[in-house]
């Protein structure tokens, strides 16, 4: 028994003694980490895993791990072959779903050829499916994470009598110039054939392990188990089988652990500021790194550089740049144009220069918009999509940077570019004062977000955003016509609270008639906690403007609900309109939360947990942020700066940012990693924006100036904040109450 224990421990501790023949160009064998020893980039993503006796295990029900697929696997002929064992009850005759792996393929270079999804590429996935079988199935069409395609089985194995106890081998292979499949288990081998629609081979997007390749909660396949010994080959089956039987063991380095390590230039003998401008200078060089036809997706995993939205399990094709959503590719660019002014760092401008220089090339020539996704293809960007967002700053994002964009270079492209998405908004908002969640192009009209027409959107800044863009393009411009477009926008906010005896707050969207209404299937017609914090900035913004108290109203009404309606925890995400019960909508059924065999019923049709209430947005900062509107509408303004003045703040603040934001525990700095990052779905992560990034900056062009580098009267030198808006753009403004041409 003891020997018998060893002998398997052994097997699962040693790499295998095939890893070194040159046609293995990537072996994971998990001894030591879960970086692959070879592969063109072996790094992974995913989450919720463990790696125990030298083997990969699975923890939760999305539990996944992946690797990039362009760097990693052949094209035209190959075969990934890996060990699987299960660790719990018997996966082979429970007739449930596990996948074991899938192969998706990118669509990178045919985003803007859609017909071709059909006929370009072998997508493929090796599961377990109801019937207790394990099928090598191929997915035809469809996305790249394989929405939409059509499964075709190609070769499978009854594995009812499989031992749940014992390590089992999987080989999947394909040989697109034979038009060859095969699946092969424990030494038996079937074969199947490429289906006739497949007809160009097109690389894989990512090799995707343990799990299926869909993200959404309830779709989950886990493979409830362990992997081993994952290997992919640059040759077809019966050839790795030979190849298999002829030891050759693997004698090449491990890859390093990677790390960031930028050196401080600018102050390199202080130890404070050199520690901010190393940290400063690690995320910003990633930025310029990963940047990519002057954009990025929203995150960036770490260690892979794989380039992901927020939320998603798999990679975004390479070719696609996404300006949608908080710090999307505009706000990496602001941040990279500050540190340019506050380092005098060429480098970092000239890739903000890059994005702002995208942007002058995608805005539609006549109508002055852009759309929220492109591709790079054929040379140009291509549109994602026909749709033209309205919300999550896709339209104002790009306005303000590119008014930060003229100011720093006096280039008039940048300006009228900005008019020109500022004349769109115009253009674009409803005749209630609202702005729709998109727009359509043809109709020009605004579309709500489950197609009615005029529709207000609330959700995602859909209003508000627009309404603070245009008050400061008004104060740039001097033009009447954008402030009071914006303060109509405003008036919308006002008249959009929803206030009965139940409930008081707003709802997410809103028909042509101001009435609260559905949109996707999990936003319900309610009053929603974050359209409280979406209106919040648009009032804050239109008070600011005009001191005007009917802006703030709603918002204290707000409040004095949140103040008597609190509950453990906070507050619900939704309240139905009616009663003021908390609910929420799955699959555009309501379930009230205050009803335990409700939530019961939510918690099995969803696969998520039951929902508890909370405070996403810190109600007691929206409290702070009203008073202090009243007590300062200008904002958190200083005197001009001078030399003397910069000095004492910096002796003020400098320890105290060492402290809060590099040895802060509650966000701290990963020093392996030399970044700020998190876990996110596909595991660790960073974001474009950070807002140590942010104020670091801040504190090193103050240094600079006095040390004599820059004239200490910018006015970027009279506030201090940790994102970079406006404030980077104009001057603070005087005294509005007598706005010119109103
Ligand atoms: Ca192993």
């Amino acid at each position: 028994m003891l020997s018998m224990l060893l002998a398997a421990s052994l097997l699962a501790g040693q790499p295998a003694a095939w890893a070194g023949h040159d046609e293995v160009l990537f072996y994971a064998d998990f001894s030591v980490n879960d970086h692959a020893w070879k592969g063109g980039n072996p790094y992974p993503f995913g989450r919720h895993y463990e790696l125990a006796d030298g083997a990969w295990h699975n923890l939760e029900r999305d539990g996944y791990l992946g690797y990039d697929g362009p760097g990693n696997l052949p094209l035209s002929a190959g075969t990934v072959s890996l060990r699987f064992k299960a660790a719990k009850g018997n996966p082979f005759t429970d007739g449930q779903r596990h996948g074991l792996l899938a192969l998706p393929r990118t669509t990178e270079g045919m985003l803007s050829h859609p017909d071709q999804y059909q006929r370009r590429g072998l997508a493929l996935s090796v599961r377990k499916v109801e019937g207790n079988t394990l099928d090598l199935i191929v997915h035809v069409g469809g996305d790249h994470w394989m929405r939409g395609s059509k499964p075709v089985t190609a070769a499978g194995f009854d594995v009812a009598r499989l031992d749940p106890a014992a390590w089992h081998e999987l080989a999947v292979s394909w040989d697109m110039a034979a038009r060859k499949l095969w699946l092969a288990l424990d030494g038996q081998v079937r074969e199947g054939a490429v289906p006739a629609e497949v007809e160009v081979q097109q690389p894989f997007l990512a090799l995707c392990l343990g799990n299926t390749e869909d993200y959404e909660p309830a779709h989950q396949e886990p493979w409830d188990g362990w992997l081993d010994d994952v290997a992919v080959w640059r040759v077809p089956y019966p050839r790795v089988a030979e190849l298999r039987r002829q030891p050759k063991p693997y004698a090449g380095p491990r890859p390093p652990v990677p790390t960031r390590r930028a050196a401080a230039t600018l102050f390199p003998d202080d130890p404070a500021l050199s520690r901010m401008e190393r940290v400063v200078r690690q995320h910003l060089d990633l930025l310029v790194e990963t940047q990519r036809h002057g954009g990025w997706c929203l995150s960036i995993k770490w260690p892979s550089l794989i380039r992901m939205s927020a939320k998603q399990r798999l990679p975004e094709p390479g070719n696609l740049i996404g300006l949608s959503k908080d710090s999307h590719t505009a706000f990496a660019a602001l941040q990279l144009a500050w540190a340019g002014q506050a380092l005098g760092e060429p480098k970092y401008f000239e890739a903000a220069r890059r994005t702002g220089d995208m942007y002058l090339a995608t805005q539609d020539r006549e109508q002055g918009f852009w759309r929220h996704a492109y591709a790079h293809e054929d040379g140009d960007w291509r549109p994602l999509s026909e749709l033209v967002l309205l919300q999550d700053h896709v339209q104002t994002a790009p306005i303000l940077l590119l008014a930060y964009l003229h100011r720093l270079t006096g280039d008039d492209r940048y300006r009228a570019a900005a008019l020109k998405g500022a004349d769109f908004l115009l253009a674009a908002q409803n005749p209630s004062g609202s702005w729709s969640h998109h727009w359509d192009a043809v109709k020009r009209v605004g579309i709500g977000a489950t197609g009615a027409e005029r529709g207000g959107e609330m959700n995602d800044y859909g209003t508000s955003a627009p309404v603070e863009t245009l008050l400061q393009v008004a104060r740039w411009t001097g033009a009447a016509r954008y402030r009071a477009a914006a303060l109509k926008g405003a008036d919308w906010l006002v008249a959009a609270l929803v206030e009965t005896d139940r409930v008081v707050g707003w709802a997410g969207q809103y028909d042509a008639a101001n009435q609260p209404v559905q949109a996707r299937h999990f936003e319900p017609a309610s009053v929603t906690q974050y359209g409280t914090r979406w209106a919040a900035d648009g009032l804050l913004a239109a008070y600011r403007a005009t001191r005007d108290e009917r802006y703030l109203e709603p918002l204290r009404k707000v409040l004095a609900w949140y103040d008597t309606h609190r509950t453990e925890g906070g507050w619900h995400w939704d309240y139905d309109l009616a009663s003021g019960r908390p609910i929420q909508m799955y699959q555009r059924r309501v379930y009230f939360l205050d009803d335990p065999a409700q939530v019961q019923a939510l918690v099995a049709d969803s696969g998520q947990p039951a929902p508890r209430p909370g405070d996403w947005i810190k109600v007691e900062q929206l409290r702070g942020e009203v008073n202090g509107a009243v007590e300062r509408p200008e904002g958190k303004v200083g005197p001009p700066a001078t030399v003397a003045s910069l000095k004492s703040f910096l002796a003020a603040v400098t320890q105290l940012h060492v402290t809060t934001y590099l040895e802060s525990q509650s966000q701290p700095l990963n020093e392996q990693a030399g970044l700020y990052t998190w876990d996110s779905t596909a595991g660790t992560s960073t974001n474009l924006v950070r807002h140590q990034v942010i104020r670091f900056c801040d504190l090193l062009y103050r240094a600079r100036a006095v040390r004599g580098d820059v004239p200490p009267d910018d006015f970027a030198f009279r506030t201090s904040t940790a994102t970079v808006g406006w404030e980077k753009v104009l001057p603070p403004p005087a005294n509005e109450d007598s706005h010119p041409g109103d």
